[in-house]
């Protein structure tokens, strides 16, 4: 692929970009996404604001708002307890009081990073560290924090899970030492859907004078809306910052995430000076960033309302216990009762199982690393018909 001296048509750019994009897959028959596709208020507003650039608030004074109504929106969710909302940079440079303190991110990737990155800031600047500073995560830590450890000079230590697959907090509390500066718990595991002993941990983080980063990428558009929510927010007196996603369960679009800090020290800690911009100061990780996706996720925040993302959880826990009960019925039981929309089955020889489901009946699974077991995110793309088809096509693989 080369490119070409003499620009080509509009016509013959789409006739290829709609060939291509037909190798992509439209989420049909996909249950191993976290992803979704996004709601199309979402799409129409990030059209709007297409060229909006958070990078320079000064110029995009209106996306900036959004970003802002948008991080008061996700901290009330999460029972943040002031109600003005300060997103990442302000003119003045300076955090807010009273305020709500967090920005838009690209993801759960970035969030988990810049909490860390905080924590880091803080801890060094307040602590005498001797040593290599650590934190210590769950096992079943998303492999963001891999690049974590990779990139950030401190060390990443991993409790072991309990029988149900949240972190033990025996082992955490064994594995803290003076070096250590924070401690991460998940809300809504990757693999498995689980939400750690929050409580338990935010005593632990209390106790021993450290941070507390809640990773609820995932859960924190789920939690909230299930019958029986457990607490995982800033309820929980110890948690000082929570990662959220609006691009997985809040129907937004990519990229969407976002990070809420308790204290605005976390948001100052973060600060690099911006001479030259219309702004003094910027918090973030990436400096152009998306102004669309702060729309986005404005437009389909207020359009849904709690009662649009209940009913959008009900949708996909329906989903779920459809699965488990079907599943059940050819002799194949999760490894958790769900918590939320993932499921773990235990089947026998699963990647095996996953080829065949792709390679015979195209759909998409993935695998829970330890032990090996078929992971199902049951997402709102999917249907109540899917899944007995899938049960359908589940049973004639493993009955061969
Ligand atoms: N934290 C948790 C708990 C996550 O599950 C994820 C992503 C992240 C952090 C990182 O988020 P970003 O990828 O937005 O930076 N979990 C999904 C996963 O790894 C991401 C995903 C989504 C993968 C859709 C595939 C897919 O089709 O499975």
């Amino acid at each position: 692929m080369h490119m070409n001296e003499k620009g080509l048509s509009e016509k013959e750019i789409f006739s290829y970009l709609e060939h291509v994009k037909s190798e992509d897959t439209d989420y049909y028959k996909v249950l191993s996404s976290m992803c979704t596709r996004p709601h199309k208020i979402a799409v129409e507003a990030h059209r709007m604001f297409i060229e909006a650039n958070l990078g320079d608030l000064g110029l995009f004074a209106g996306a900036h708002r959004l970003e802002r109504e948008v991080v008061m929106m996700l901290g009330e969710l999460l029972h943040a307890q002031s109600v003005n909302a300060q997103s990442a940079e302000t003119p003045s440079g300076r955090p807010g009081e009273g305020s709500i303190y967090g920005y838009l991110t690209t993801g759960g990737t970035e969030s988990n990073i810049q909490a860390v990155r905080g924590m880091k800031n803080l801890a060094t600047a307040g602590k005498k560290i001797v040593g290599t500073p650590n934190i210590v995560i769950p096992e079943s830590a998303h492999f963001s924090f891999d690049k974590v450890a990779n990139m950030m000079g401190i060390e990443v230590k991993r409790a072991l899970l309990d029988s149900e697959f949240k972190v033990d907090i025996v082992s955490v509390k064994s594995l803290i030492d003076a070096n250590t500066i924070g401690l991460v718990g998940i809300a809504g595991t990757t693999e498995f859907g689980q939400i750690d002993p929050i409580e338990k941990l935010s005593k632990l983080a209390l106790d021993n004078e450290l941070f507390l980063h809640i990773d609820a990428a995932f859960g924190g558009f789920v939690i909230p809306f299930l019958e029986n929510p457990q607490p995982f927010d800033f309820k929980v007196p110890g948690v000082t910052s929570i990662a959220i996603d609006p691009h997985k369960m809040g129907l937004s679009t990519i990229p969407s995430g976002a990070l809420l800090f308790r204290s605005p020290s976390f948001l100052d800690s973060l600060r690099v000076s911006t001479p030259y911009l219309t702004t003094k100061a910027q918090f973030t990780l990436t400096g152009t960033r998306s102004g669309a996706s702060a729309a986005a996720t404005y437009a389909v925040m207020k359009h849904l309302g709690r009662e649009g993302y209940r009913k959008n959880v009900q949708y996909c826990m329906q989903l779920t216990e459809k699965l488990v009960k079907g599943a059940r019925k050819l002799g194949f039981e999760p490894l958790i009762e769900p918590i939320m929309n993932v499921v773990a089955l235990r089947v026998p020889n699963p990647d095996l199982v996953r080829e065949q489901l792709l390679k015979r009946f195209g759909w998409n699974v993935s695998i829970t690393r330890n032990p090996r077991s078929l992971r199902l995110v049951l997402m709102p793309h999917n249907t109540a018909r899917d899944i007995e088809e899938f049960l359908q096509d589940l049973k004639k693989i493993t009955a061969e």
